[in-house]
């Protein structure tokens, strides 16, 4: 099932008139002096007779009081594989604070990133929606994700997690690795962060590693402040961000959205870490991400809004091949459409909401967010366009009987489809390989169908033995194929990501 406005279900998606523009009216709705007055000349100026679109209506009837509604941190890592966490089967890695995230709140064995790399995976969490559906599945140049002065990024008009909470008078902040767009015009603070502090793509876009690059930026709102950026120190300086951002927010509802650079490769951590695991560098940049959240729940604590806090941790994709981090039990690494590239490991912790040392195993996603957290904040996600997450509060809060809100989840490796589950059922559809930047086609990937319940490392085809799920798994695949479009494909409910003609390089230019 896609968004519950899809043409599947019968609701006509909305489309804004031209003349409205979706920038005027996010513009609109992120206007802290607005008024439905005032919104209601904007419409008519702008719309005579148009019907004002449902989710812009409902976002202002109740932005009124921002009193009681809870705070979110979601601690988001970078290739922070399955089995990398003790709470996850780790033996290597030291995580004892994860540990008792997880003992003080809920495991989910289930979770999903929409991608087995960065910048769609990144999308995703943002937007509530799968990456073709926002265009964002691979670069302008068809790489698997955005490359430094690149010409895209996320369409500004998308409506983020940030610009739902903001909204409703959150305060919120973006404490890490955007990889959505290195533009200003595609910067957190334009995708409604009202602080951001960070370096904007992966730790391994630097100089160093291309010389066409600028030197590694580290940036405070949309400043450079540091380049190349120190990144020994980048885990422990995001940790001091973000807490004294919680504390000068303490009073009012605030959303920290923390995704670290760490433990992607190169990988680096502060003197107190380096060398002190058993699992060489990746390890002692695990173990510094432990202590940080650690530091993260002590905070709240210590500012006694531990009960009226949810913190979200997982990764946005699974570990890659080749430095250090674990998969296990699952099988594939980063990039792929194997379980370990995209299913991730994940923990819920809210004191008194959410029970404590519970373990959901049904399927959720990063989709996930957006809907659940704007139902906590008592809103609704957009209306006037698909959305392909659902609320999973039931499932954290581990209501009796709750189920999964997906019949179909979608695998994509960039633009082109490779796998489907539904329930227990996963199917590799059939495919030539295509191989990264799609210029070549390689042999041909057979038809598989695994039940992950009983074979969790997908090591047993089964797809002889139950042609009625491979059928009704092959009817899901066209599903998504119309909507989202597969390869070449389009689908027929994309979105255009944004662009600029001539961006410009992230400099460091003046002294601070
Ligand atoms: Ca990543």
């Amino acid at each position: 099932m896609f968004g519950c406005h899809s043409r599947e279900s019968g609701n006509p998606v909305f489309s804004p008139p031209i003349y409205w523009g979706g920038a005027n009216w996010k513009k609109a709705i992120m206007n802290k002096n607005l008024n439905r007055r005032n919104f209601l000349k904007l419409a008519g100026a702008t719309a005579a007779g148009a019907v004002l679109p449902g989710c812009a209506d409902e976002l202002l009837q109740s932005a009124g009081s921002s009193a009681n509604k809870p705070n979110f941190i979601i601690i988001f890592c970078d290739d922070l594989g399955y089995g990398d966490l003790g709470c996850f089967g780790s033996k290597k890695h030291r995580t004892p604070n994860i540990d008792r995230m997880a003992a003080e709140g809920m495991r989910f064995t289930s979770f999903y990133v929409t991608s087995g790399v960065c910048t769609p995976s990144r999308s995703s969490l943002m937007t509530g929606c799968y990456p073709r559906r926002v265009n964002m599945h691979q670069s302008g140049r068809n790489e698997w994700v955005l490359f430094p002065v690149a010409r895209k990024g996320l369409n500004p008009n998308e409506i983020t997690i940030a610009e739902v909470l903001k909204a409703q008078g959150y305060a919120t902040a973006c404490i890490g690795k955007w990889h959505l767009g290195d533009q200003p015009k595609f910067l957190p603070t334009r995708q409604g962060f009202d602080y951001y502090y960070g370096i904007p793509y992966s730790n391994d876009m630097g100089a160093r590693q291309r010389k066409q690059n600028p030197p590694l930026p580290l940036l405070r709102n949309e400043k450079v402040i540091e380049a190349p950026a120190d990144q020994n120190t980048l885990t422990k300086r995001y940790t001091e961000e973000v807490i004294k951002f919680v504390t000068s927010n303490k009073d009012k509802p605030f959303f920290v959205y923390l995704p670290h650079t760490m433990p992607h490769n190169p990988v680096h951590s502060s003197e107190k870490f380096r060398g002190k695991s058993a699992n060489d560098g990746y390890g002692d940049c695990v173990e510094e991400i432990d202590w940080s959240t650690g530091r993260i729940l002590e905070t709240i604590k210590r500012l006694s809004i531990d009960d009226r806090t949810l913190v979200v941790f997982t990764s946005d994709n699974g570990a890659a091949k080749r430095w250090g981090g674990s998969n296990l039990p699952l099988s594939g690494f980063k990039g792929s459409t194997m379980e370990g590239g995209m299913r991730e490991p994940a923990v819920c912790r809210w004191p008194g909401k959410i029970p404590a040392g519970k373990t959901c195993d049904e399927l959720a996603s990063t989709l996930d967010l957006l809907p659940t957290l704007a139902q906590l904040a008592d809103t609704k996600p957009p209306t006037d366009r698909i959305i392909d997450g659902k609320d999973i509060w039931p499932l954290m809060t581990g209501k009796k009987g709750a189920k999964s809100p997906h019949e179909a989840f979608y695998y994509y490796r960039m633009g082109q489809l490779q796998a489907v589950r539904s329930g227990k059922w996963k199917i590799h559809l059939p495919f030539k390989i295509i191989k990264r930047n799609q210029k070549k086609a390689a042999s041909n990937a057979p038809l598989k169908l695994y039940d992950l319940e009983a074979d969790i490392a997908e090591k047993n085809n089964v797809a002889d033995r139950r042609p009625d799920v491979v059928k009704r798994l092959l009817a899901l695949a066209e599903k998504a194929r119309n909507d989202l479009g597969d390869v070449a494909r389009k689908g027929k409910n994309q979105r255009a990501a944004g662009w600029v003609v001539t961006p410009k390089p992230l400099l460091f230019t003046e002294k601070f």
